[in-house]
């Protein structure tokens, strides 16, 4: 085994092959990395809260105990705001764009983010994630205008997952690699270079209770899958879209959260969920549709807006878009 690349090396790696790279987008980067080394920090005390003291409990040194998912939308901003290089920030935590500090105004970038997806499985210990997409700012406009570009724009996009170890998986539209932190450094190294989704797979995700309330193309392609004549399917739900994405990506499948009748839109959002695991799995050689377009083309006019979302190996995001075609 040759020697372990950490991400910061890497990134610093990456930054050469710009010549014009100043280093904005590098530190975007490390602070965004710091910040889930922080979140993995907090999580993997959680089950201790209630030994130590609970969510609504004051602590010994006199601070309140934070919810995670509240902690962690804090960590990314207090990682984010101060290099100065963020003009614009939203999360799936809060309601409208984060205010950024002022010298923070001339920022080249815009970040989106949902800090703890899946934070149903907090109580449980199953894995969670963060999630994020970056954006360059779009000139002469305000900086909200940057943070609803479509997907296609994005110039990088990333998840952690805090599972069995940590990792830190990005792209910036060149290869998808993945790093796992060395907790006894403190490092994520490079683990997982250049990732490719299979064509095809075996695993397909989705929370099958829906059933009764899905359009018929929906109900037929499930039903399809489960009696495929090449190969027999397993169905893996775990409930939180960084673990069964990340899992799909490794081992190839489909994760779906279509619109039904209750949910017109499907559940996840656009811009914090949908959009940079979209950019991800292209980039991995995977696709991402909402049923009827690619997810990358949609343009956003909100920012909470919600998205039906068929993301993985190529084979079965096609299939479904042919079952929808036919069925409706
Ligand atoms: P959250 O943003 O409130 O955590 O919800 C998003 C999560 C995803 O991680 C997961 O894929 C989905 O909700 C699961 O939904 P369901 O509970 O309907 O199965
Ligand atoms: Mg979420």
């Amino acid at each position: 085994m040759g020697e372990p690349i950490s991400l910061s090396r890497f990134i610093l790696e990456e930054q050469r092959k710009y010549k014009n790279a100043v280093g904005d987008f590098s530190l975007i980067l490390e602070q965004i990395a710091f910040a889930a080394k922080i979140i993995s920090r907090e999580v993997n005390k959680a089950g201790l809260v209630n030994i130590l003291g609970s969510i609504d409990s004051t602590n010994k040194s006199g601070d309140k105990q934070q919810k995670l998912d509240v902690y962690s939308n804090e960590q990314m901003i207090k990682a984010l705001d101060p290099t100065g290089k963020v003009c614009a920030m939203a999360s799936e935590e809060i309601e409208d764009m984060l205010p950024v500090s002022d010298k923070s105004l001339e920022g080249k970038y815009a970040v989106v983010f949902d800090p703890l997806d899946g934070s149903s499985n907090i109580d449980v210990n199953v894995s969670i994630g963060t999630i994020f997409g970056i954006y360059k700012r779009v000139e002469d406009s305000d900086c909200k205008k940057s943070l609803l570009q479509a997907g296609k724009n994005l110039v990088c996009a990333g998840y952690v997952i805090y599972g069995s170890s940590t990792m830190f998986v990005y792209t910036t539209g060149q290869g998808v690699n993945g790093f796992t932190l060395d907790p006894s450094v403190g490092e994520f190294l490079l683990s997982h270079p250049n990732i490719k989704i299979p064509q095809y797979g075996k695993i397909y995700s989705i929370n099958e209770s829906n059933y009764f309330r899905w359009a018929k193309g929906i109900q037929e392609y499930v039903n399809f899958i489960k009696q495929h004549p090449d190969r027999q399917y397993t169905l893996r739900w775990i409930g939180s879209l960084v673990a069964d994405f990340h899992r799909n990506l490794l081992k190839g499948g489909v994760f779906l959260y279509p619109e039904d009748s209750k949910n017109k839109n499907g559940k996840l959002r656009l811009i914090y969920e949908a959009n940079p695991m979209a950019f991800i799995i292209e980039n991995a050689g995977g696709m991402a549709v909402d049923g009827k377009q690619r997810i990358l083309d949609i343009q956003p006019e909100e920012l909470h807006q919600r998205v039906p979302l068929i993301i993985g190996s190529k084979y079965e995001v096609e299939l479904y878009m042919e079952y929808r075609e036919k069925y409706g």
